[in-house]
């Protein structure tokens, strides 16, 4: 198997979850902040990925100054366990204010609540030791298309986009695309439309993108093409690995467990292409079964990164000559039974 110090995973606190749905409560004990800490190190992942307020719980509450006091005593324990924050996410569709988005709600005054917010979380993110934020657009989208004027829509996440960039020259910021859920239309629903966004900010070095592979699938399209595309225009700060089956909710199953081939495809063209060459991490964004008992919180993520690993494994082990006499042939009947039988770890 590849070895683990190749490559840094992380994840999110949320990923540890206790299990509830909308049909349904928790039907698993939280987990401390800490406890989760421990687990982070035993089981090999160095990034932890934040929302705002799993940084510093009750934020609203804070004074500024408190809050960034918090942040820095988060920073202080990482660093003691040998751990850092990855990025930090402005948690936009909680509160009360953020029910019609934040960036392209109708309301004047939502709009500033999201705007604050958001550069309230670059604050927490310096503060806990990292430049990267990410902006998943959660409620920026409608539920009928008359709701909100789309083309204006684009324009205000631009506008927020280069009110970031200049609020701090240093940080980076990542848009998430995801096409559905909450909304039943979101803006930036891919990746292409995310770096078109980049493009045309004040600062394109500055902002990129976080693939996730389930919401790939929900836009119906093929989450290593489009890692793909974020890779040749130098924009894919990171990704979500997980998996999705078919066109549902946002299912976020362990990676590669409802379709191994797309996984081996995802793998291949980081691995291909020196992802994580520069610090770059394999995050997952998995959620454990909510059958899955107390003692089994974590298995998603021990089973993901152990997928992960194994198809590094079977990216690198590829017959290249074969492959190549195949492609060369123009026998893709040939290349596609080969690729089956060296997944299903059959050598002739
Ligand atoms: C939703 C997501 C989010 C984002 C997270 C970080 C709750 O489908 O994937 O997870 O990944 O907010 O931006
Ligand atoms: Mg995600």
């Amino acid at each position: 198997m590849a070895a683990d110090h190749e490559y840094r995973f992380s994840f999110g606190p949320w990923n540890i979850g206790e299990g509830a749905d909308p049909f349904g409560p928790e039907v698993r004990t939280p987990y401390t902040f800490a406890k989760k800490l421990d687990w982070f190190e035993s089981l090999g992942f160095e990034g932890v990925q934040f929302h705002d307020d799993d940084v510093v719980e009750n934020l609203e509450e804070l004074s500024p100054e408190k809050c960034l006091e918090k942040a820095r005593e988060v920073r202080k324990v990482l660093e003691d366990r040998s751990l850092v924050a990855e990025f930090v996410a402005p948690r936009l569709w909680f509160h009360p204010q953020t029910v019609d988005g934040g960036f392209t709600a109708n309301s004047a005054a939502d709009r500033q609540y999201a705007l604050d917010r958001t550069l309230r979380t670059i604050d927490i993110a310096r503060e806990v030791g990292t430049k990267a934020v990410v902006i998943w657009l959660a409620r920026e989208g409608t539920y009928i298309r008359e709701a909100k004027d789309a083309k204006l829509a684009y324009e205000r996440i631009l506008e927020t986009l280069n009110k970031m960039l200049a609020y701090d020259p240093e940080i980076s910021i990542w848009i998430e695309p995801k096409p559905n859920e909450p909304t039943d239309q979101a803006y930036v629903p891919t990746i292409g439309h995310a770096v078109a966004m980049a493009y045309q900010s004040d600062d394109p070095s500055r902002v990129g993108g976080l693939i996730e592979s389930a919401h790939a699938l929900l836009a119906g399209l093929d989450p290593a093409d489009e890692m793909a595309f974020a890779l040749a225009h130098d924009k894919l700060g990171s990704v979500h690995l997980n998996d999705q089956n078919g066109l549902k909710y946002d299912q976020d199953k362990s990676f590669g467990s409802a379709n191994l081939r797309s996984a081996f495809n995802q793998v291949r063209v980081l691995d291909e292409n020196g992802y994580g060459k520069r610090g770059e991490f394999i995050g997952l964004d998995v959620k454990v079964m909510r059958t899955q008992r107390q003692e089994g919180s974590v298995d998603h993520l021990v089973n993901s990164k152990a997928t992960f690993l194994h198809l590094v494994e079977k990216v690198r082990t590829l017959d290249k000559d074969l492959e190549r006499q195949y492609i060369e042939a123009r026998d893709y009947e040939a290349l596609d039974a080969y690729i089956l039988r060296h997944l299903m770890g059959i050598s002739s």
